[in-house]
């Protein structure tokens, strides 16, 4: 079964027969599709419209192959939160590389501002290299307002760490959505994988969210090198002046993003993230 939205309205709607074993594969949140409404009966998809884009991951646990997540999204919103769960900044590279990997724009938000002494310690390095930043707190109310601003007119859709306040912020925006959300574990202060799928919501502003479940760890297998590289604008553009056109940025000698480094223009969080989630990509395409 799905949940179709048009015109605002939500209807119930199966596929039609033929196209469950369509070469499109399956329909996926965000998808356009052509719909046949029947007398007294529920809605058939007959058709998957040409998608702008498809939001990719690697499929969770040891499973090879890659998991299409959504169509059509126009922006990623990949929230963290300064604490509670604590604030991992390569987790959030990740999450970054799988949508940069996508094609889709991102913008990094930092959400429970309120537990934070020096919120904008943690993403000014985002800035730094070029992604827009929003700070929030549903808590406090801070930054809910830019964060709905942000979403008008498009279909975004909201990735991150469980816990971290994901369908809070959507609550905050829209009230009336009543997302289900739930406090952090007493104990390992992560959260509890409290949103189970990824579902589409109407913004009464104009524009679709969806919100998806969070997870505790992300792999970068099966994301192109590209990928990572699109994810690390910074890291690209000091590599003009390695040495070596190759350059990996590891051990090679007049490596200028190495240098850049040592010179504190290049963070050196950033740059380990790189390094890993590169290997990490590298050994995933010799696997497969
Ligand atoms: N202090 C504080 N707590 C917040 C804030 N935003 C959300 N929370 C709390 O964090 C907990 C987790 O929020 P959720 O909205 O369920 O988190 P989520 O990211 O949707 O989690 P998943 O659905 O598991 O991915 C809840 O107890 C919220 O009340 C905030 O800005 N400040
Ligand atoms: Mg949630
Ligand atoms: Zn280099």
């Amino acid at each position: 079964m799905y949940r179709l939205i048009a015109d605002g309205e939500i209807y119930d709607a199966s596929l039609r027969g033929r196209m469950k074993k369509s070469s499109v594969g399956r329909v996926l949140v965000g998808d356009r599709v052509m719909v046949m409404f029947h007398d007294g009966a529920a809605a058939t998809i007959e058709e998957i419209q040409p998608r702008s884009s498809v939001l990719r991951r690697r499929q969770p646990g040891k499973t090879r192959g890659v998991r299409e997540v959504a169509a059509n999204i126009d922006q990623v919103m990949v929230v963290g939160a300064a604490a509670d769960p604590e604030w991992n900044q390569q987790l959030i590279n990740r999450f970054i590389v799988v949508a940069e990997a996508s094609d889709i724009p991102v913008t990094v938000v930092l959400n429970k501002v309120d537990l934070h002494a020096d919120p904008d310690k943690l993403v000014d390095v985002f800035r730094k290299v070029g992604y827009a930043v929003l700070l929030t707190s549903v808590e406090n109310r801070i930054g809910i307002d830019e964060l709905k601003e942000s979403l008008v007119g498009k279909v975004s859709l909201i990735s991150g760490p469980t816990g971290v306040g994901k369908s809070s912020l959507l609550n905050a925006i829209q009230p009336g959505l009543k997302l289900r959300t739930a406090p952090v574990s007493e104990r390992s202060r992560m959260g509890k994988h409290t949103t189970v799928a990824a579902e589409m919501h109407v913004l009464a502003g104009g524009g679709f969210v969806v919100d998806t479940p969070g997870l505790r760890d992300i792999g970068v297998w099966g994301v192109e090198r590209e990928g990572v590289v699109r994810a690390f604008p910074e890291v690209a553009r000091a590599s003009v002046g390695c040495r070596f056109d190759n350059c990996r940025h590891m051990e090679e000698p007049d490596c200028a993003v190495v240098m850049a480094c040592e010179n504190g223009e290049i963070d050196d969080e950033r740059l380990q993230s790189y390094r890993t989630l590169l290997g990490e990509a590298e050994a995933a395409s010799r696997h497969w």
